[in-house]
């Protein structure tokens, strides 16, 4: 029987398990990357390993989140991560050399390579076949250190691409299509491989915004297939001999197969607050705008800003509009400097951000009150931008210089009846020196920790017993930014007992105190409890407050993942209408664990408030049960090694 790319993948890399969707595999990552925010917490894990070199083919380590340096904290962030990288054979992409995914798609990417990332839009690399998926700071660190990384052995659904793009309709309405048709809920476990015809009508960088909105789909990733197309992207990288050819049997059988006519998809926008609340552009055309934001991992490739500097040309943005510009790598801003479209966007009014994420994790250029502002970026949580009453729309990048240029909500058809041709170059600059390499006398290297840096705090073992109040009832679709939030907060994160102080600080900010004082609880969640980010202070710092254990209807993967390497039970209703039943303030109490939690995925929760008992699915694997056990990885990976 044939294979798909993802079986011929996970086939070679297999360390254990079997290739049985739903069952519990282990593979081998060939490369892993971290980026700042989450980075440092990942190496003062990979440090507390114990390990001295890293071993995986190659690690980087970016700086892209935190780079706005309002105070000490994110420089000293920086030199710790720069002077860890040195001394454990890192490479390290300093601060201004761009966003993560987009310069690991140009300078590091590998077709057939399996990537391990501490961000949920790791799956970018899918855009030239690499196997690539999102994971908290403490799996890329197991990863480094040489060990397996564990995952479901995912479904694999086809989107079989027929057509052709037409004219002012982009990669990104395609992935805002799936979006419309998939939504963010339901499709956790899975892997979207991309075939089909119109797959050869995609260059690269329109692939990879593809597969980076995959996240927001909730699938462990998406990928392409590496082709000609593929091979001459890496050409124009200088990187043609990483290229291999790679494709799925003709005969391949997946576990879905979804057909998209791309000659039949029109502009595309997510409305607020959901990137699955999707609409034609046509619906909602006219609409003021306040802010045009471009940039993001999703949309600032050459190919993305070449084609918005072409619609800019000679026009100016009204006096109500706020263009915002952030390349996302130094060589996009070099290539576009030295080509004179910089000067275009420039005069046509945009603001220059630096090539990092920026605006994107609501860091910097928060909307003014009630804002509309058009973005080219993955996500439109409430909050999100910096401003709570703002309402963020998701668009292309020509949607985007359209609405810039009108306003108003613009279809970006209206701006003519030929979009501007935009051939991907044969050549790129290539300048990696702002990429610095492992250092080759690491004896000599001495890790910089400045105040800013604290230790990965512990858990103690779990006890036969848990109970405590329901600190928290939340609704469906809870995101990792409702949890732990970024923007401002985002300095903090090497610092635990600090961002913990802001656990739901949007949702209710009395949670932290409350869960301090009761000595943690549980947490009660809807539908798709813990979607979007990677960042595991989502489950570090709720475990810090004594967060025991989460219920919720369900779970997207990479929080149920943090929330285990962090001691905390993920527990699912076996009655979803139990939720309905159960009040914030209920005591619950859970016992036995310690023999249930291995000899049954079900297990049986008190209400003692109520008087009431329902059961509850964990579905952990003996090794998750483990984990769970030690008091979390940390401990559990020093117990396995002493
Ligand atoms: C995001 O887009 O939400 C982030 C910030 O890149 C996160 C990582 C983080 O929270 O540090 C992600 O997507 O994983
Ligand atoms: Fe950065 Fe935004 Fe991409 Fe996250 S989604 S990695 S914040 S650019």
């Amino acid at each position: 029987m044939g294979k798909n790319i993802t079986q011929k993948i996970i086939e070679r890399r297999l360390v254990s398990g079997e290739m049985v969707p739903g069952k519990e595999i282990a593979i081998r990552m060939d490369q892993t990357f971290t980026q700042d925010a989450t980075g440092t917490m990942a190496y003062l894990q990979f440090e507390a390993m114990g390990i001295p070199k890293i071993k995986t083919k190659l690690s980087v380590s970016y700086v892209d989140h935190n780079t706005i340096q309002d105070g000490f904290e994110n420089a000293d962030d920086h030199l710790y991560l720069m002077t860890v990288a040195a001394k454990y054979g890192i490479h390290y992409s300093r601060a201004g050399n761009g966003v993560c995914h987009q310069v690991h798609l140009e300078r590091f990417g590998v077709p057939g390579d399996t990537l391990i990332a501490s961000d949920s839009h790791t799956p970018t690399a899918g855009g030239i076949g690499m196997f690539a998926i999102g994971a908290g700071g403490i799996d890329v660190a197991v990863a480094m250190g040489g060990g397996p990384f564990y995952l479901t052995m995912p479904r694999i659904v086809l989107v079989k691409l027929s057509g052709r793009l037409k004219a002012w309709v982009s990669a990104k309405d395609v992935i805002l299509e799936l979006l419309r048709q998939l939504t963010t809920k339901g499709n956790v476990g899975k892997v979207i491989e991309y075939g089909g015809e119109g797959v050869k009508t995609l260059s690269v960088p329109e692939r990879a915004t593809i597969t980076n909105m995959g996240a927001e789909l909730g699938v462990t990733t998406s990928l392409f297939p590496s082709d000609e197309i593929t091979r001459e992207f890496l050409r124009a990288q200088k990187r043609e001999n990483v290229w291999m050819p790679l494709e799925a049997d003709p005969d391949a059988v997946y576990d879905e197969v979804i057909e998209i006519n791309l000659s039949k998809i029109e502009p595309m926008v997510a409305q607020p607050h959901s990137p699955d609340n999707v609409v034609k552009v046509t619906e909602i055309e006219g609409l003021q705008v306040d802010q045009v934001g471009i940039g993001s991992c999703t949309n600032s490739s050459y190919k993305d800003l070449m084609t918005v500097a072409k619609i800019l040309k000679g026009k100016t943005v009204p006096p109500h509009v706020s263009l915002i510009i952030a390349p996302g790598s130094r060589q996009v801003l070099q290539m576009i400097t030295k080509n004179g479209a910089l000067y275009d966007l420039i005069s046509a009014g945009a603001r220059i951000m630096e090539s990092a994420c920026g605006f994107c994790i609501g860091n910097s250029q928060a909307p003014r009150t009630d804002a509309v502002s058009v973005r080219t970026i993955n996500r439109n949580f409430e909050g999100r931008s910096g401003t709570k009453s703002a309402r963020v729309y998701l668009v292309s990048p020509e949607t985007a210089a359209a609405c810039a240029i009108y306003g108003m909500m613009t279809d970006p058809r209206k701006l003519g009846k030929r979009p501007p041709r935009m051939a991907i170059p044969k050549e790129c600059f290539i300048d990696d020196s702002m990429i610095v390499p492992p250092s080759n006398k690491p004896e000599e290297v001495k890790i910089y920790r400045g105040p800013n840096i604290g230790d990965p705090p512990r858990k103690a073992p779990l006890a036969d017993k848990i109970v405590g109040e329901v600190l928290l009832k939340v609704g469906d679709k809870i995101t990792t930014d409702h949890i732990m939030p970024a923007g401002a907060r985002l300095k903090y994160r090497s610092n635990v007992p600090k961002y913990a102080q802001f656990v739901f600080e949007g949702v209710d900010p009395t949670f932290a105190e409350r869960a301090k004082a009761k000595n943690g609880g549980f947490l009660v969640g809807g539908l798709s409890y813990g979607q979007g980010s990677s960042r595991e202070h989502a489950a570090i710092c709720p475990m810090y407050l004594g967060v025991k254990g989460v219920i919720a209807k369900s779970l997207e993967r990479i929080h149920t993942a943090n929330l285990i390497n962090f001691g905390i039970i993920p527990m699912t209703f076996k009655d979803p209408s139990i939720y309905d039943q159960i009040d914030q303030g209920d005591h619950l109490e859970i016992e036995n664990l310690l023999n249930n939690l291995k000899s049954s995925p079900e297990i049986t929760v008190k209400n003692l408030t109520k008087g009431t008992t329902f059961t509850v699915v964990h579905n952990l694997t003996p090794r998750q049960a483990d984990i769970i056990m030690a008091g979390g990885l940390l401990n559990f990976t020093r117990l396995q090694h002493s």
